[in-house]
């Protein structure tokens, strides 16, 4: 990943630290792309085969994919973000999901509200341990999601046809919500459709609401996933791939 990105105006950084999202500036060159998807695909056709399974996605990237470890390390991404959100942030997660007409999913209206850590430690604000690939996953406080972002590489051009990610702009706003008030936020508030080509990205709060629609025209529609955090964990607590 060689080429720097360019460096995002005033009303990038303002629109996401308004709006808890933004599309950021054509992110990466079609070599670049190309190279990433081969990559990822081929990683997922390996996971495919071993699970016998169409899966549409892959978890623990910045530990099992050099490239993406690369990639959500580099000074260029990481001075891009900190430009953006006004944070000094390091990648803790990243996930590959690719919609295809073979794994073609809704995703219902939600905010991102687990984080995958080293090893489970009981501590006073973390609630709702689980398990995903073996890798422990909690709730933890409001306050860390806040601090948190995520950039999501598109690697094929994005529409509302094959899936694009749909947001309430500021829903992050509330912080964590209840369930049962989720339905109202989105009966109440416009959606932005997240359609964005291929080389680009945008970066998102965790708690902004956020669903995305089965493909009406299946194509791949493949996106890397990788999360940010501001601060250590406390209590114990480790990121799981800090
Ligand atoms: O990419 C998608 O379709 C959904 C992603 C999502 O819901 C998430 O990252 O929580």
């Amino acid at each position: 990943m060689n080429s720097a990105p360019p460096t995002p105006g005033v009303a990038v950084a303002s629109a996401f630290q308004r709006d808890g999202f933004a599309a950021l500036p054509p992110w990466f060159s079609e070599e670049e792309c190309a190279a990433l998807t081969l990559e990822l695909s081929q990683l997922l056709g390996v996971q495919q085969l071993a699970s016998r399974n169409k899966l549409g996605g892959l978890r623990n990237l910045l530990r099992i994919c050099p490239a993406v470890g690369r990639l959500a390390n580099s000074p260029k991404t990481r001075d891009l973000l900190e430009h953006v959100s006004g944070q000094t942030v390091f990648p803790v997660r990243a996930l590959f999901f690719d919609k295809t007409p073979a794994a073609n999913w809704r995703v219902p209206w939600h905010q991102d509200l687990t984080i995958a850590v080293a090893q489970k430690v009981e501590c006073p604000g973390f609630a709702g341990w689980s398990l995903k690939a073996g890798i422990p996953h909690v709730q933890p406080p409001a306050a860390i999601l806040e601090g948190m972002l995520a950039l999501r590489l598109h690697l094929d051009d994005c529409t509302a046809e094959n899936g694009a990610l749909r947001v309430i702009p500021r829903s992050h706003l509330g912080g964590k919500l209840l369930p049962g008030a989720i339905p109202r936020v989105v009966a109440t508030n416009p959606e932005v459709v997240c359609a964005i080509p291929r080389g680009g990205a945008m970066v998102m709060r965790p708690l902004l609401l956020h669903a995305s629609s089965p493909a009406t025209h299946p194509a791949h529609r493949r996106v890397l996933h990788i999360e940010y955090a501001t601060a250590e964990l406390p209590g114990g607590l480790k990121w799981f791939d800090a």
